[in-house]
């Protein structure tokens, strides 16, 4: 493909980008827009999943600038992380060394990507100057009580050797080394997010329709919400979503590994219990919950008492039972509910149905004959007038655990005082810096490597004066990515976290775009984190972002890509072989974003030859006839082929910063040719009118489709004899260019120069389809009375029998007349068959 040189495409265009500065946001006064991919962790180039993730970000930000919105399009990296960590203890050196290189090598490969970014937002979140606002916002928590210490039986990875959030847990394994998770009973930082529960379910109804249902589901489901009741049984409540079922209750199970079992537990079942204990601690809760695992559990010689028989019932500790759920202890029905049934059957305890079922008279008259939901909200009202119990809810949702015992990441900005116990670094004292650690020094050993640098641990208290030690962990990484959005609008400010009127101007962001595989963690974290910095007043509003696009994930002969396998698709050298372009216009070509794109099935050479061909026609065409000139023209009468703003022009308005905002929401750029072939005009306009809405639908993938449909238009019409100078030729090859931009920047750009333009065909503007040239062809229709011809109608070719019908109807020849039957083959004839 000798003419589709895309090595030389990409060494002329990327200097000259970058000399008119293309993509910087401006505020300007135009309408705004903000776009943000979830940010890089820079381990190694970029890979495979970042270049889907971007080509279709990217093609979503030069839409809105193509149609002349002020764009705020930011790049950043999630730079803290165990992997830097984990590099720096093999090679003896500072995880920051690690890091940084890597953010380098990543962002000459965004350069290369050519995606439309405004290089000034840039941030890492390893800057002590973007920290030192992590550790800002932690002591804006810490103060409203939603950051708090506690001790709890927490998730730890023994190879990692620190502990993980459950979200950080899949199937019992570390969601980072994929080893087994076990249990440790710990004092740890929480971040409360429970406290949020209610409102980060409420909230979703603003997301509904603008985030993929997936992800709306699989945080719902994370949530957990369950309605039901407490109910007391003596020493101790349990919760339960079926109080209708109580009168079936014939024992409690307690969770072993809770105080509460502990402290039931009578001195003869001490042993046993003990035993049982230690066995169950190493269990992750998946194993726990499996169903049909055969039951196991002690007998604690202990009895609670009915809430409404006054009956005693023995006391179980079991493992199926949690710590975190409810109250951790419950009571068992075994008739209704399939493990306690198991249960009962292995230990040999009494099953009792309840109304409604078999035994009628288990159950008291109160209840009687009423369905379940009934039978609930009764039971509920008499539980509460015996107080004996209460309505109530819970979460599956937990509080989330923030403490990492390892060095590169941002340090809790706390105190231990032994007078004062937990002191606040005060703010001007922030950021509290990570010391210089390197090498061995770094190795897990169970607490963090920052408690053996004694002189950075050891300081005065900011209370009292007297000797106090610094908190020794550091923050889990995902609240460096809660807030980072928000920075983005005012990288460099130094009076808090963001500067509130950039905020103001560009959040909360309008399309946020990465994997569905963050569901659960970042995108709910995220979500959390904007409403208390809205209740703290620091934002006004309550969700980050209004869409978002969760792309598929590349996969190479339907398996998922990794380095284990030895399976990985280099990126680099994809770009190599085919070029930025046609390996961009190959991940958003593929399939619907949200689609999984297997490699295998792809054709990066096929885009290559597609991308030769439009270059070539563009040779074609503008060697035949002359660019529309710019601005001497614009005033000037003649044979001017477009209307409207060309290129440059346009350009320099945008960059403009004292221009008056626009009586339009967005700039658009009118197509006018006086003459050209009007068959080819028509695709072009038709094609132009289908690829704004759906691009306005994000269905990227049957975008690129209309536009490679455009391409074969032209070439067709060429081929078929129609002159490359014809003006028709002309519109279409710089509708296509201007399309292309969106996907193939590199290409576009040079098209866009063999037409004759100057530089800068991603600010050309978006063309606006005429619509005379858009609406659909119409066709004379024969109305006949009795078979005679009594009108003519004009109707679109393609009418509907029930539109063609109405229209018959309606027509003043069928006025006053009774219409017996009607024959209606459109789009040509009806007869309507009168009597009289
Ligand atoms: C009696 C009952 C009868 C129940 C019945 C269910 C069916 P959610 O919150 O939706 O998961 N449960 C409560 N606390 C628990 C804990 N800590 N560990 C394990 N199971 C627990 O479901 C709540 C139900 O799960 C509760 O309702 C309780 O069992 C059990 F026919 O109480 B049910
Ligand atoms: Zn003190």
């Amino acid at each position: 493909m000798s003419d589709y040189d895309f090595e030389a495409m990409q060494r002329r265009w990327q200097p000259v980008w970058e000399s008119l500065g293309l993509f910087t946001a401006d505020g300007s006064g135009k309408p705004r827009r903000s776009l943000v991919d979830m940010f890089a962790y820079p381990s190694g180039d970029l890979h495979m999943g970042h270049a889907e993730a971007y080509a279709l970000g990217d093609a979503v930000a030069r839409f809105w600038i193509q149609q002349g919105y002020d764009v705020l399009h930011p790049v950043g990296w999630d730079a803290f992380g165990l992997p830097a960590e984990n590099a720096a203890i093999r090679r003896g050196a500072h995880p920051a060394e690690w890091t940084y290189a890597n953010i380098g090598t990543q962002a000459e490969s965004f350069r290369r990507y050519a995606t439309s970014i405004d290089w000034r937002t840039r941030l890492h979140t390893s800057d002590p100057s973007y920290y030192r606002w992590t550790q800002w916002l932690f002591l804006r928590f810490l103060e409203r009580g939603l950051a708090v210490r506690k001790r709890a039986a927490v998730n730890w990875c023994p190879v990692d050797r620190t502990v993980l959030a459950n979200e950080q847990v899949v199937a019992g394994r570390c969601e980072r080394c994929g080893s087994a998770v076990t249990k440790r009973e710990l004092t740890q930082w929480f971040l409360t997010i429970t406290a949020y529960a209610e409102q980060l379910l409420d909230d979703m109804a603003e997301l509904e329709g603008h985030w993929p249902a997936p992800v709306l589901t699989m945080q719902r489901n994370w949530i957990g919400r369950s309605a039901g009741a407490y109910l007391d049984f003596g020493p101790f409540e349990v919760f339960t979503t079926r109080p209708d079922t109580v009168f079936g209750a014939t024992f409690l199970v307690v969770a072993p590994d809770s105080a509460l079992a502990g402290s039931l537990c009578s001195a003869g079942q001490r042993p046993a219990f003990d035993a049982y204990v230690s066995r169950v601690r190493g269990e992750s809760d998946i194993t726990r919950t499996a169903a049909g695992r055969a039951p196991t559990g002690v007998f604690l010689g202990a009895h609670g008492r009915h809430p409404f028989t006054g009956e005693p019932l023995p006391i179980w500790a079991a493992d199926y039972v949690l710590p975190g759920h409810g109250t951790g202890a419950i009571m068992a029905v075994p008739a209704h509910d399939e493990r306690d049934l198991a249960f009962a059957q292995t230990f040999d305890l009494p099953v009792r149905p309840v109304a409604g079922t078999r035994d009628t008279d288990a159950s008291p008259d109160f209840l009687a004959g009423m369905d379940r939901e009934a039978a609930t909200a009764r039971l509920i009202a008499e539980a509460e007038a015996r107080g004996v119990g209460r309505a109530g809810v819970t979460y599956r949702l937990r509080d989330w655990l923030v403490s990492r015992q390892r060095f590169w990441g941002c340090p809790i900005p706390v105190v231990h005082c032994a007078n004062c116990g937990i002191v606040p670094v005060p703010d001007d004292q922030l950021p509290v810096v990570l010391p210089d650690l390197r090498g061995e020094a770094l190795a897990p050993q169970d607490v963090s490597p920052l408690a053996t640098v004694r002189d950075w641990v050891e300081v005065d208290c900011p209370r009292c004066g007297g000797p106090a030690e610094r908190d020794t962990d550091t923050m889990d990484t995902f609240v460096d990515s809660s807030w980072y959005f928000l920075r983005y609008c005012s990288p460099a400010y130094g009076k808090g976290p963001f500067d509130p009127d950039a905020v103001g101007r560009w959040m909360p962001v309008d399309q946020y775009v990465g994997g569905a595989e963050h569901a659960v963690m970042h995108l709910l974290y995220v979500r959390f984190f904007t409403k208390v910095l809205r209740d703290l007043g620091l934002v006004d509003f309550a969700e980050p972002f209004r869409r978002l696009m969760t792309q598929g994930q590349v996969v190479l002969n339907g398996a998922a890509m990794s380095k284990s396998k030895g399976n990985m698709v280099d990126l680099g050298e994809q770009i190599d072989t085919y070029g930025v372009d046609a390996v961009r216009l190959t991940m958003v070509f593929a399939g619907p974003p949200e689609e999984d794109i297997d490699w295998a099935d792809v054709s990066p050479a096929g885009s290559v030859r597609f991308l030769g061909r439009v270059l070539r026609l563009a040779s074609e065409i503008g060697a035949a006839s002359p660019a529309a000139a710019d601005h001497a023209q614009r005033s000037t009468p003649g044979p001017t082929l477009h209307r409207g703003s060309p290129a440059t022009s346009h350009f320099t308005e945008l960059s403009r910063s004292s221009e008056p905002p626009s009586a339009h929401p967005v700039d658009s750029r009118e197509l006018w040719i006086t003459s050209g072939d009007p068959g080819l005009r028509r695709t072009t306009h038709r094609l132009l009118a289908a690829i704004t809405e759906l691009m306005e639908e994000q269905r990227l993938n049957v975008a690129v489709a209309r536009a490679m449909e455009l391409a074969n238009a032209v070439r067709r019409a060429i081929d078929g004899g129609l002159p490359a100078g014809d003006p028709a030729a002309r519109e279409a090859a710089e509708v296509l260019a201007v399309v292309l931009s969106l996907f193939t920047p590199y290409t576009a750009e040079e098209m866009w120069a063999r037409l004759g333009h100057p530089p800068g065909v991603a600010r050309a503007g978006w063309p606006r389809a005429d619509p005379a040239l858009v609406a659909e062809t119409t066709v004379i229709c024969a109305l006949q009375v009795n078979g005679k011809l009594r009108d003519r109608l004009e109707v679109p070719a393609d009418i509907t029998t029930d539109d063609l019908t109405a229209l018959a109807l309606a027509s003043p020849v069928a006025a006053g007349r009774t219409v017996t039957r009607l024959v209606v083959r459109p789009p040509h004839v009806v007869n309507l068959v009168v009597s009289g």
